[in-house]
């Protein structure tokens, strides 16, 4: 029955078995879009010790759900099981029929969930379903963590608008270039692979035009095995200054290529970067002429969008938070930066906000160090 108390033996085994339901989901970002990707775990209670008996993550394009595929790979041995998901099970019919109808189906006892679905659809309904059907749900196991995986989705159907995480690279005296000089190496060989799944777990990797100038960047993903995982890359470039000969236009016919221009911006630099594959959105402009960011997410997430990655500039990153609409910052620290700097890594925007985010954790990357911030 819904609502009896667990032992402190039972909640810790809760958390593990979730924290195992989160880490399968987060295999799949960036592939799930605009569906969350979401991890669940049947698992056998009745012995002593738990036994797994399937898992499962929301599959590529969004579809079948999570639960779908853990409940299929269980079949009968579903019956009388616990069943762990970093989402709440929806009860809507959409393009498929409601996973806690399957759930219920299945004859799963115990359902443990990370956090309500906030989609209008579900909100709660999908845990009072099961709890009809007399299933024991235990709802917020992990919740922080949920939220955290499925922040792209929750930012979606809460405010319209993808998550946004910006990342920024310092050296350790917080420099993140020079004005005059070569361009800074800041981070090292197993950053930029760390770097490389970010991108690969992102729906898009955005950028400002100043960065294709000064760069040129392919902004792909090129860790072995995961080359195929390349996002959909924006370029934020409210004049149309994309060079056509840069390397993010000679490869839009691989990895779509998404420019976000100003109303204003010329027709005909649009037609030459379409010729070669790029595609154009436009976005009204704000008083200085530059894309109006907020209206630019939610075009993005009308889209589907749920994940942005900014990998800069610096003043894509300042404008983002002086419009406040960065929701996590992960700032690298490079300490074997080559190099020496004159072009602070924060700028005065972001400075600002830094007393709005909070720190959630930190990670030693070879020689770099890597701190994650997020919205309070
Ligand atoms: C789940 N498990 O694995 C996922 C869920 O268009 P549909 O029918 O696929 O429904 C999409 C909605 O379902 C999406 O907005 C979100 O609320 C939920 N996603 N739910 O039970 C899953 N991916
Ligand atoms: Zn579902």
């Amino acid at each position: 029955a819904a609502g009896s108390e667990r032992s402190p033996e039972q909640i810790l085994r809760d958390e593990r078995l979730m924290r195992l339901a989160i880490a399968l989901g987060e295999r799949n970002l960036g592939l799930t879009w605009p569906n969350p990707s979401v991890g669940s775990v049947v698992v056998d209670e009745s012995g002593e010790h738990p036994v797994i008996l399937a898992q499962g993550v929301t599959q590529p394009g969004g579809r079948p759900h999570a639960e779908r595929m853990a409940l299929a790979a269980a079949g009968e041995r579903a019956r009388g099981a616990t069943l762990y998901v970093s989402l709440e099970p929806c009860s809507h019919h959409g393009k498929t029929p409601p996973c806690a109808d399957a759930v219920v189906e299945a004859g799963i006892r115990r359902v443990v969930s990370g956090i309500e679905d906030p989609d209008a659809r579900v909100t709660g309904q999908g845990h009072e379903r099961l709890g009809a059907a007399g299933i024991e749900v235990v709802a917020g196991c992990l919740a922080g963590a949920a939220y955290r995986a499925h922040r792209g989705h929750i930012t979606r159907v809460t405010q319209g608008r993808p998550a946004v995480t910006v990342k920024l690279a310092r050296t350790t005296e917080g420099f993140a270039g020079s004005r005059n000089g070569p361009r800074l190496m800041i981070t090292g060989e197993i950053a930029n692979g760390r770097v490389h799944l970010m991108r690969a777990h992102a729906d898009a990797i955005m950028v400002g035009v100043g960065t294709v100038l000064a760069d040129d960047p392919l902004l792909n993903v090129r860790l072995p095995g995961l080359e195929a995982r390349s996002p959909i890359r924006i370029v934020v470039d409210s004049h149309l200054r994309t060079p056509p000969g840069s390397r993010v236009i000679g490869t839009a016919g691989q990895v779509p290529t998404w420019i976000v221009a100003a109303t204003a911006a010329p027709v005909e630099a649009e037609q030459e970067l379409v010729a070669r594959g790029a595609e154009v959105l436009r976005v009204p402009g704000d008083a200085q002429g530059h894309v109006a960011l907020d209206e630019m997410l939610r075009l993005l997430g009308a889209r589907g969008l749920t994940r942005v990655f900014c990998e800069g500039g610096l003043a894509l990153a300042d404008a983002l938070a002086g419009a406040d609409l960065i929701d996590e910052l992960v700032l690298i620290t490079g300490r074997s930066a080559r190099g020496r700097g004159d072009v602070p890594a924060l700028g005065l925007a972001l400075q600002d906000r830094m007393d709005e985010l909070r720190l959630t954790g930190d990670e030693q990357v070879g020689p770099d160090l890597f701190m994650f911030w997020e919205k309070a």
